[in-house]
């Protein structure tokens, strides 16, 4: 019996646990949380356009990283990254998953705020999928923005179950002439294993990129870094001509790494945060987490050949790299090998720049929870609050609640936290996904409860999450 089945069984619940989450409610009126506040409106998405069918086999597969360089892993229709899903909002998305895998598998459909039981968690909305079997995801596409799909079961990110999610919307605030995906990954060639406890991976005598570090011991043995599943000498090409606005959808998929990304002889105006719309801002690099995607719009005004550069934050590692490429003009330079002037210096996005086009409504937190975010020291746990999912408690709450959560990250990794089923407030924006600074980085962010369930909230950085950075948020 875990720590949760007994506190049930015992009916003690979780008062006078030194380390239980409880919500402090922040409102001392007993009716404010009885039933919704007036006004209140469930999340309720409209079908307003056709309905897609889409057939996805996971299944394994070879993958070429580089010329020659080719591994056995497991694939969406045997893609890597998995094939790209695009719709416009307002459209219904209907996926029929078949698992020819030899283990059990979900899809989570990252950043979309599905219905709870659309949602792929293991164990939490639906039991995994097994081998020889079936599943169909089926959802109304809303709101617009640009999302990932990926599986939620153990560490299976790490392998290649990973694609975009890109869904169109109808009046974008920014125009641009072409749109383009870019899938930021790490490559692991081997099985991936969770870690163990900081000292503990040293003994492992791994080769590869990684140099030496205080992150060694606690990142898993990658042997590159990846742009829509290529190495830096074999790089994906995107197109564009001189005078073109050239949308480049950032995402991060990867398993633990965190990127500064910049463009050779291009300054970036992002966009969109986590899919949703901003008010346009201009830098030179962002850094961009595991589950987070920013869009950026580029004016192509200087014809070359230019590297797209996403460097590695937290490890000594080759940056992984795709090519911007004129078609207009001869190339003037040759394939690039000059560092973007991003990645070293220049303005870097900070999360205060981030303003959503249309304000969020203000609202007063009714229900706050402090979360302390912990681990990588002692022990291979990554633990909230002292506790490491799945022996943890879920965070209670009802619908039509105004969550706050505080985080505070008291060990020296970053952790990208994700919320599922919503968006969150953070700042002056609307993300679902959010880096915790290392070394006491503080990040509070509030949500509105409209989407009943089970949701998950938890760091994804998959072995930080494997190993229990994460908790059920739930109200049913
Ligand atoms: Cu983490």
């Amino acid at each position: 019996m875990n720590r949760r089945h007994f506190l049930r069984a015992t009916g003690l619940g979780t008062a006078g646990s030194m380390l239980a989450v409880t919500g402090c409610r922040d409102s001392l009126d007993a009716n404010s949380t009885a039933s919704p506040p007036p006004g209140y409106r469930r999340r309720d998405p409209q079908q307003t356009g056709a309905t897609r069918e889409v057939h996805l086999v996971a299944e394994e597969g070879e993958v070429e990283v580089a010329t020659g360089k080719i591994y056995r892993t497991w694939l969406y229709n045997g893609q890597f990254p998995g094939p790209e899903i695009r719709l416009q909002e307002g459209e219904r998305l209907r996926v029929t998953l078949e698992n020819q895998l030899p283990e059990g598998t979900t899809i989570h459909w990252h950043g979309l705020p599905v219905p709870n039981a659309m949602d792929g968690v293991p164990g939490l909305t639906q039991q995994p999928v097994m081998p020889g079997t079936t599943f169909t995801y089926d959802f109304v596409a809303d709101p617009a923005g640009s999302y990932l799909y990926h599986s939620h079961v153990g560490l299976q990110i790490d392998r290649g179950l990973v694609a975009p999610l890109v869904v169109e919307e109808k009046q974008p605030h920014v125009s641009y002439d072409r749109d383009y995906s870019l899938v930021l990954d790490d490559y692991l060639p081997n099985t991936p294993e969770p870690l163990q406890a900081s000292g503990g991976m040293m003994r492992r005598g791994r080769r590869g990129m990684m140099g030496p570090g205080m992150m060694q011991g606690q990142t898993p043995p990658y042997e590159g870094l990846l742009i829509n599943g290529k190495l830096p000498n074999d790089p994906a090409v995107f197109e564009t001509k001189r005078g073109e606005q050239v949308r480049l959808r950032l995402m991060n998929p990867s398993g633990a790494t965190t990127f500064r990304v910049a463009v050779g002889g291009h300054r970036m105006l992002v966009t969109h945060t986590d899919g949703q719309p901003i008010e346009p801002v201009t830098v030179d690099a962002l850094h961009i987490g595991m589950g987070e995607r920013y869009d950026v719009v580029l004016a192509a005004q200087n014809p070359g050949v230019w590297p797209i550069m996403a460097a590695p934050l937290e490890v000594q590692a080759p940056p992984a790299e795709a090519v911007l490429r004129y078609t207009d003009v001869a190339a003037t330079q040759a394939p690039p090998e000059a560092v973007p002037e991003g990645i070293r210096g220049g303005r870097v996005l900070e999360l205060s720049d981030l303003q959503a086009l249309e304000r969020p409504a203000e609202r007063t937190p009714t229900r706050t929870f402090d979360l302390t975010l912990s681990g990588g020291m002692m022990s291979a746990a990554w633990t909230i609050v002292g506790q490491a999912y799945p022996d943890a408690d879920p965070l209670e709450i009802l619908e039509g609640d105004v969550i706050r959560l505080r985080m505070v990250n008291h060990s020296m990794m970053l952790h990208p936290m994700h919320l599922h089923g919503h968006f969150f407030q953070v700042g002056g924006a609307l993300k679902d996904t959010v880096i915790v600074p290392p070394h006491m980085g503080r990040v509070t962010v509030d949500f509105l409860a409209d989407n009943p369930g089970r949701w998950f909230f938890h760091c994804h950085n998959i072995y930080h999450l494997e190993a229990g950075m994460a908790r059920e948020i739930r109200y049913v």
